[in-house]
């Protein structure tokens, strides 16, 4: 018999998402396995902590919802992308002080089989369990820059979605604590919010996990063929419960969506617009407005070439940097 303790980070918006994956995680366990769930608590309903309950007709399992201490949080900063409630996991050797080893996981999964063997996984003495971060594309520029800040290479960088936790080890080297101080400390350069602390502080802390517990939902990693992971990430910012999803596996979150008290919930739109298309509008506008304003003027067209070098050089710089953090 072995008891699988399993902590996640929800609030309300999250909740469905957190069934789905939790039905998932039931239905594909196997008859020798039991369930903590562990429920860092950002803000989920009464009914909604209800609805997660009634998942015990998939299967018989524990669930503890622990409300997130968002004062412990105080220096972690909230963002459209990322909230304050991706921090609350640097929380859990505190939360869960009798607990020595736990699994933690984002919402945005599916497990598509038993999550047994992951469980049993050997750190070799080291704190965590991680799974390489495939998703990072290095043809941006924002994430090379942040690979370069953060002084590390890209080969090393792990997604902090999937954390494997020698819990007992960190509280003892109060490792999220210098977490949580690495965060106060350097505010600009939480880019991926708390990956990017967690990959400074607990760099030769942590082993490789084979990547098929956190793998990608995105076409592009897919093109050889490679199998269904075992737990599929929707590591993109357009998730599957979106109108404007075009990535994989949309179907496996449908299934145990519908396996949930939610289903049948409509998609909802992502965003009603781009970020890149704003940007690139607002810099047509000023294109348009100057040469209006303008028109034929050597002065504005020297400064427009100006522009146009400077991207230049910049895309040189780019390239020098990109091969230094591969
Ligand atoms: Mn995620």
């Amino acid at each position: 018999m072995s008891n699988i303790k399993i902590a996640f980070s929800s609030n309300e918006k999250f909740a469905r998402h957190l069934a789905a994956f939790i039905a998932s995680i039931l239905s594909n366990s196997l008859d020798n396995e039991s369930f903590d769930f562990y429920i860092l608590d950002g803000g989920i309903t009464e009914q909604s902590q209800e609805k997660i309950r009634s998942l015990n007709s998939i299967k018989d399992f524990n669930v503890h919802f622990l409300k997130t201490d968002f004062e412990q949080l105080k220096d972690c900063p909230n963002n459209v992308i990322f909230t304050k409630n991706a921090y609350s996991r640097l929380l859990l050797d505190l939360v869960l002080p009798d607990v020595d080893r736990i699994l933690y996981l984002d919402c945005d999964m599916i497990a598509t089989r038993s999550l047994g063997a992951l469980w049993e996984s050997d750190l070799k003495g080291k704190s965590l369990g991680v799974v390489h971060d495939f998703s990072i594309d290095l043809d941006r520029f924002d994430n090379v820059l942040t690979v370069f800040l953060l002084e590390l290479t890209f080969k090393d960088i792990f997604n902090s979605g999937l954390l494997l936790m020698n819990l007992d080890k960190i509280r003892k080297e109060k490792t999220f604590r210098k977490t949580l101080e690495w965060v106060a400390n350097h505010p600009s350069m939480l880019q991926w919010a708390d990956q990017n602390p967690l990959n400074v502080v607990f760099h030769n802390d942590f082993v490789f996990l084979d990547g098929m517990w956190n793998g990608s939902a995105q076409k592009k990693d897919h093109l050889n063929g490679e199998p269904m992971p075992a737990i599929i990430h929707y590591l993109k910012r357009v998730k599957p419960w979106h109108l404007e999803y075009d990535g994989l596996y949309e179907e496996q979150y449908e299934k145990y969506l519908s396996m949930t008290p939610w289903k049948g919930t409509p998609k909802s739109p992502q965003s009603p617009v781009k970020m890149s298309f704003i940007r690139n509008a607002k810099r047509r506008l000023a294109d348009w407005i100057a040469q209006k304003a303008l028109p034929h003027s050597p002065w504005l067209q020297s400064l427009m070439d100006y522009r146009d070098s400077m991207e230049e050089q910049n895309k040189n710089l780019f390239n020098v940097i990109r091969k230094r953090v591969q």
